[in-house]
């Protein structure tokens, strides 16, 4: 494969990004060559190269100039495409059966070229469709675990960890979810969109001083602490997903920040599709199995996640505070009270902010949506306010259970 194009940076589209594979050398004979932009998240391009002859088939995602799910009005940096590659290339140290390989990068044309997932489907359509995945807690508890200790100070020299820290300086990302998550829902802010029916139950969000304070303590600790790299955006629109493997893709919003994070927004998404399910699955017998095992997955990620980092920080950490005996429950306490936080205002977000979820979006039966999501805000509302009482995973669990 070429090393580097030296190109300066253009929208590729489905004839210039073939030019592109034939410089990089990507495949062996372009006669068969199909091209698809299949992207469907918020921000960028995504090409599927498929050769229709030997099957073989690659994966090249740009960044564009602005955010797709605003439009051209909402300039946003490339850089993006760095740290995506980054994160993805420092994951692969650690959990390389977690991530997509990376087989190329340019950071003038922001893009990457990388392993096609095409036998996997995004984790929050096939929860859409109930179906269950055996192995996902695991993976996920298994890829936080490893994500937060090995770049953290418990792992690393603190030179090592501050050269990442710099390394992933994302400012413009980061920027959005301090708007996006922890602002806007929480003020009257043209971002937010919601129908009118929510008017009432917003408002009184709006008006709540104490969550509101809540609310900036959190995007306080997001700003402020940098514990570990984090994957920043880490829903499951993010997680690729097959019955027995798991990848997790997308960290252009990667970033160091508190621990606590990343397994909010898996843990928010998943109870998001809990509540949506009240739609999605008429018959009460499925229903009740489907959503058992919905919380089923949140308490054994936790319990994986937790159980990995006890043990890392047992047999690998070098900071001579892993040798304190109890301090590992005291950080894994403070993270898992900012965890119930971040979730409460990542499923306020996702109800009435900027990007909805498909999960709610999708129930047909408009009244019914409308009062689901007020019962959604007010169980985001009650994890931000009550974060700091809920004191273990079971009771997080019947937070959920009473939406
Ligand atoms: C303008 S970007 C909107 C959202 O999409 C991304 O996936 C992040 O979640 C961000 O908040
Ligand atoms: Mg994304």
């Amino acid at each position: 494969m070429a090393t580097t194009l030296k190109q300066a940076y253009q929208p590729l589209n489905e004839q210039t990004v073939v030019e592109l594979a034939k410089k990089l050398e990507l495949f062996t004979d372009y006669q068969h060559i199909k091209v698809h932009e299949i992207g469907d998240g918020n921000l960028n391009l995504v090409f599927r190269l498929i050769d229709s002859v030997t099957g073989k088939s690659i994966i090249v995602k740009q960044a564009l100039p602005y955010a797709k799910v605003v439009g051209e009005s909402w300039p946003l940096t490339l850089d993006r495409a760095r740290i995506e590659s980054h994160s993805l290339k420092k994951s692969a140290e650690f959990a390389p059966e977690h991530v997509p390989e990376v087989y190329y990068t340019d950071h003038h044309l922001a893009l990457t070229v990388m392993e096609d997932l095409s036998s996997h489907v995004i984790l929050r359509k096939g929860l859409i469709e109930g179906i269950q995945y055996p192995h996902l807690a695991h993976h996920i508890g298994t890829f936080i675990a490893k994500s937060l200790f090995y770049t953290s100070d418990l792992y690393l020299h603190p030179y090592e960890k501050k050269e990442l820290v710099q390394t992933f300086i994302n400012p413009e990302l980061c920027k959005i979810t301090e708007d996006l998550v922890f602002t806007d829902p929480f003020y009257d802010i043209d971002t937010n969109d919601f129908p009118s029916e929510l008017l009432d139950a917003v408002s009184e969000l709006w008006t709540d001083t104490e969550l509101k304070k809540r609310a900036a303590a959190l995007k306080y600790k997001f700003l402020t602490r940098a514990e570990a790299l984090l994957h920043g955006d880490l829903h499951t629109g993010s997680i690729f997903v097959t019955e027995t493997t798991t990848k997790i893709i997308d960290p252009e919003f990667a970033y160091y920040g508190p621990q606590g994070f990343d397994i909010a927004h898996f843990f928010a998404n998943i109870a998001l599709n809990y509540a949506a399910q009240s739609f999605h699955i008429s018959d009460p017998l499925k229903r009740s199995d489907y959503q058992g095992y919905l919380l089923g997955v949140i308490k054994d990620t936790w319990e994986t996640f937790s159980d990995q980092y006890r043990e890392l920080w047992k047999k690998e950490g070098v900071e001579a505070a892993t040798k304190l005996p109890g301090f590992e429950e005291e950080i894994l306490s403070g993270l898992f009270t900012d965890m119930i936080g971040f979730a409460g205002c990542e499923v306020i977000r996702r109800t009435i902010g900027l990007a909805h979820v498909e999960d709610l979006e999708s129930i047909g039966d408009f009244n019914g949506q409308i009062e689901l999501k007020k019962r959604v805000l007010k169980l985001g509302s009650d994890l931000v306010k009550k974060a700091e009482s809920i004191k273990n995973i079971d009771e997080f669990i019947t937070y959920i259970r009473s939406v």
